[in-house]
């Protein structure tokens, strides 16, 4: 089977799995998921959510279809909450948290998570940008939220609730009344916005991303076609370790593994040794990681005193950053298990390649083929369209899982996707070989992917240059092979010789959450290169050796 095709001088790349685009489930993506738990032949009362902590704890089938029309209904009505409202969710991990997501956008809300790392200003941010009036978080989170709502740089927002999960958990469950899923018919869920999650793109702050409800059905429904009766099949247990206000764990265990009936082992976070302890209690088969836990799994001595982990874990997925052959190969020989890797993006809802396809002939380096009704293309730094195999290029994407834009954005929106504005540009450079299995090979973008998290470099120069000692600033973020990692670093130019670089970083690393500050430590340069038109040249810094890191 040919997996390219010409079209006007471009070589476009095809899924090797057909999507017929007429099967898709037209409307709410809260609706999509009842149908397919009601449908599944698993019984009602089916745990689909466990605390890992407390096996006593958990959400069934019939709990989600029940609780989420609740929650709508208590949303609406003491809340609110209406067609198109953005709601912020400041949360852990939770077996509550999906049904809370489920309800919200039952009630035609839209969902906005924020990272429970987030200091005021970084929440307020997202309050600006989402226009949220109602905030759900947790007791120890309500000061952030509380000031962040109080905030009033650029703009004052208009936060009118904030309240805890758990009160709304308590009002749901003791209510009578329920809201069934509002109905967008006919083609109406392409324009209905389902999530704000939060990205930077190419370039630049962090912006919202505007993820329709088509979007998000059409890639679940990639999901289970290019899944088949693979990886995700409900013989399984799935290990939820990685947070659900980011678009990999919100999408992986809100929608694509309830939808298929599987069941959740939810973890509050994630503790290596606890996950380690947990796995043969709940005969965990199945984790989704990013590779920094792949290191842990990989050299940790601690996994020598929990031999059933072997036993019980068959397979784990790796996504968000680059798994190396070294590490993933690391992995294969201690765990005796399979490993796999897929690429998403927050822009593309999120999953572009999984690997599935063929997985005996599957490359553990390689993010695999890619998912059904998805094109490619990759194009060089000049624009020219790249032909034949294993040749680098940005990887341009096109299908039904791509974003609408950027809230509130236009100049950004436009710039992220092609001047015919038929693809988007993922900023990522991508090799295909003849398989039709690609590999993500480096980053034109300026995005530093630190422990799975985006840090926008953009944002960390504005933090830095607000501070009078710095004359100007640049940061890049840093490999750590060892750490499976890349770490922000700042190159800095100081007003004068007396000032301290590590005084600098440390007020610095107070202002930002903790997945921004300066890991990789800060470097006192004379100037910053620039390019002639004033683009910071960060592939220079990034490659500098000699320097001196103070922190
Ligand atoms: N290899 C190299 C990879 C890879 C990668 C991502 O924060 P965002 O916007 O989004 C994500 C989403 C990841 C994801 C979601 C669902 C899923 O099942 C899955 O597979 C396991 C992964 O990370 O960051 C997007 C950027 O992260 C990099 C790449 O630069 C991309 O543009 N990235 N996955 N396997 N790089």
């Amino acid at each position: 089977m040919s997996l390219t095709r010409k079209e006007a001088g471009a070589t476009i790349h095809v899924s090797p799995w057909a999507l017929d685009h007429s099967t898709l489930f037209k409307g709410n993506i809260a609706q999509f998921v009842l149908n397919s738990l009601a449908n599944n032949t698993a019984s009602v009362d089916k745990p689909i959510y466990i605390d890992a902590l407390d096996s006593t704890k958990v959400i069934t089938k019939r709990n989600i279809a029940e609780n989420l029309k609740k929650i709508a209904y208590i949303l609406k009505t003491r809340y609110g909450v209406n067609e198109g409202d953005a709601v912020c969710l400041l949360l852990t991990n939770s077996i509550y948290l999906p049904v809370l997501h489920l309800g919200i956008l039952a009630a035609g809300g839209v969902v906005s998570p924020a990272n429970i790392m987030y200091l005021p200003n970084e929440l307020h941010h997202q309050l600006h940008l989402s226009g949220a009036r109602v905030i759900i978080t947790q007791p120890e989170f309500i000061e952030t939220a509380r000031q962040g709502a109080a905030h009033t740089e650029p703009e004052a927002v208009n936060v009118e609730h904030i309240l805890t999960l758990e009160d709304l958990w308590q009002q749901a469950t003791s209510a009578t009344e329920s809201l069934d899923p509002i109905v967008y018919p006919g083609d109406t869920n392409k324009h209905k916005h389902a999530y704000y999650c939060f990205s930077s793109g190419t370039s630049g702050k962090p912006k919202g991303v505007l993820t329709t409800h088509a979007n998000i059905i059409s890639n679940v429904t990639q999901q289970v076609i290019s899944t088949g009766n693979n990886i995700y099949k409900p013989g399984n247990v799935f290990g939820a370790v990685l947070p659900m206000s980011h678009i990999y764990g919100l999408s992986t265990f809100i929608y694509t593994l309830p939808a298929l009936g599987n069941t959740i082992v939810v973890f509050e976070k994630f503790d290596f040794q606890q996950v380690l302890e947990k796995i043969s209690e709940h005969k965990i088969s199945v984790l989704h990681i990013v590779p920094p836990m792949a290191v842990l799994f990989a050299k940790s001595p601690l996994l020598a005193e929990y031999p059933l982990v072997r036993k019980y874990i068959k397979g784990i997925m790796s996504g968000a950053a680059p798994l190396s052959k070294s590490l993933g190969s690391q992995l294969i020989e201690r765990l005796d298990c399979q490993i796999w890797q897929a690429y998403g993006l927050t822009e593309t809802s999120p999953i572009n390649h999984f690997p599935t396809y063929d997985l005996v002939n599957y490359d553990v380096e390689s993010v695999g083929w890619l998912m059904p009704g998805l094109e490619g293309r990759l194009v060089d730094e000049n624009g020219q369209d790249v032909h034949g195999f294993n040749q680098p290029g940005e990887l341009w994407l096109r299908g039904p899982n791509v974003m609408r834009g950027y809230i509130k954005n236009a100049e950004a929106t436009t710039e992220v996707f092609s001047a015919d504005g038929q693809w988007l540009r993922t900023g990522d450079v991508a090799v295909v070989n003849e398989t039709g299995q690609w590999y993500i090979v480096d980053r034109f973008k300026e995005l530093i992917k630190s422990k799975g998290h985006q840090v926008a470099p953009a944002e960390l120069e504005s933090v830095l240059l607000s501070n009078p000692d710095v004359v100007d600033a640049a940061v890049t973020g840093i490999h750590m092979p060892e750490e499976g990692t890349e770490l922000p670093r700042a190159f800095v130019v100081l007003r004068n010789a007396t000032v301290d670089p590590l005084e600098v970083k440390r007020w610095f690393d107070s202002k930002v959450a903790r997945h921004k500050k300066l890991w990789g430590g800060l470097v006192v340069i004379d100037a910053v290169p620039k390019s002639t038109a004033g683009k910071i040249q960060r592939r220079l810094l990034r490659d500098r050796k000699e320097d001196i890191v103070h922190g």
